[in-house]
């Protein structure tokens, strides 16, 4: 058993610096490389009527000349809105990322889930929002998962879960209203990004490595690409998307 002799916190400080610096710090230094890119549609985009919501008047009202059908959101240049990228091979193995506390939040809104996309952790919370006024009823319907299917009348503003398991993008649906579509991916990792319109994603914080990158989208279907990262290092990666031949 050794023990030190008279040392102070100063020199305890400095000492615990000389080995931080010396032997690194895991998980920490080195976890700082990013792949970015841009989302495109190839060819000429197939034009989505607005959704009818004359159903459902209280909706109906807040979407002047129909509701944007989300199922293609397209931005200059056919940017893609939308797309769920994510790292779906290739991280350290045994590292693990903890989920965050903070809730992700999704509302109902006008009979449309904002956002139509959604990425969060395995256990993070999820808040689940109801501006209408109206009753909505939140089906999930993953694989892994257990399904959450609750109805969420007028009155009750606000409700809760979590994902605790890891699952590729899964469908949410409100059975009161058969247009209302969402999609929700569970990731154990932090490193997934959903496009706006403009198409842009970026995966940061990354250990140096080969990874194996998806892009998903809802009706075109998945686009893979195998990209390396060396230490600090930024690499650029795009996908396109198209109609498939029939
Ligand atoms: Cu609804």
């Amino acid at each position: 058993m050794t023990k030190e002799p008279n040392m102070g916190t100063g020199d305890k400080l400095r000492r615990a610096a000389t080995l931080i610096v010396v032997l690194g710090w895991p998980g920490v230094a080195g976890a700082a490389s990013t792949i970015t890119g841009t989302i495109n549609f190839n060819g000429t985009p197939p034009a989505l009527r607005p959704i009818a919501m004359t159903a459902e008047p209280v909706c109906d009202k807040k979407h002047a000349g129909g509701a944007p059908n989300e199922a293609l959101v397209l931005g200059p240049g056919n940017s893609m809105g939308n797309v769920m990228v994510y790292v779906s091979g290739g991280l350290p193995a045994g590292k693990t990322y903890p989920a965050p506390t903070t809730p992700v939040t999704f509302n109902q809104d006008g009979c449309v889930y904002k956002p139509h996309v959604i990425g969060l952790m395995a256990g993070q919370p999820t808040k689940i929002l109801n501006s209408d006024g109206i009753l909505h009823n939140i089906h999930t319907l993953p694989k892994v998962n257990a399904a959450f299917n609750r109805g969420q009348p007028a009155t009750v503003k606000e409700m809760t879960t979590n994902f605790p398991k890891a699952e590729g993008v899964f469908q949410v649906k409100c059975d009161v209203h058969p247009w209302m579509q969402a999609y929700i991916g569970v990731f154990t990792h932090p490193f997934f990004s959903v496009t706006a319109a403009d198409g842009k994603f970026t995966l940061s914080g990354l250990d140096p490595g080969t990874y194996e990158v998806t892009a998903w989208h809802e009706r075109l279907g998945v686009q893979k690409a195998t990209v390396t990262v060396a230490a600090n290092e930024t690499k650029t990666q795009a996908f396109k998307f198209a109609v498939p031949a029939r």
